[in-house]
């Protein structure tokens, strides 16, 4: 199964859209393999935007989520990082499609409320810099497969 980093961003935490975003990846069907709350540091937001450094939009990117907590996730499924990419919409939410949670919940490309990962080699990348190993639960759902 494949797995992709998910994170609500400050302004998602801020606009109390925390359960409603978990809850729309646990009913597609997706799994949470790994959840915690965290505040990004300096450093670990560089890390993460590394590919972006020295765009016009970093230095206001790191800011904005150095800015709040952050709610980081793994979640495991059915090409996870397409299905997810696919729910949140493309990064601008003026573009995204009504009912896509960017389409639903944003209005500005630099308050886009959630982040997926794009690629599965960015979303090992990105798993292993929020979370150690142990923090990754590996579980059975005790229910038929087609349940999810
Ligand atoms: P995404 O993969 O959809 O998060 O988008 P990118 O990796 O291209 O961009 C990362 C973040 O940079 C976006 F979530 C928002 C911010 N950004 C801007 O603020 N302005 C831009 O023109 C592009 C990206």
């Amino acid at each position: 199964m494949e797995r992709t980093y998910v994170m609500i961003k400050p302004d998602g935490v801020q606009r109390n859209l925390v359960g409603e975003i978990i809850s729309r990846f646990e009913k597609k069907g997706l799994k949470i393999v790994a959840l915690k709350m965290l505040q990004i540091s300096r450093e670990l937001a560089d890390r993460h935007y590394g590919e972006h450094k020295g765009k016009p939009f970093f230095e206001p990117l790191v800011q904005y989520i150095t800015s709040g907590p952050v709610v980081a996730m793994v979640l495991e499924g059915k090409d996870a990082v397409t299905t997810v990419r696919d729910m949140m919409g493309p990064t601008n939410p003026l573009k995204a499609a009504p009912g896509t949670i960017r389409g639903t919940f944003g209005m500005d490309i630099g308050r886009n409320v959630v982040h997926g990962s794009d690629a599965p080699e960015s979303a090992a990348r990105e798993i292993a810099l929020f979370f150690a190993p142990e923090e990754i639960i590996e579980y059975n759902k005790n229910v038929d497969t087609w349940l999810y």
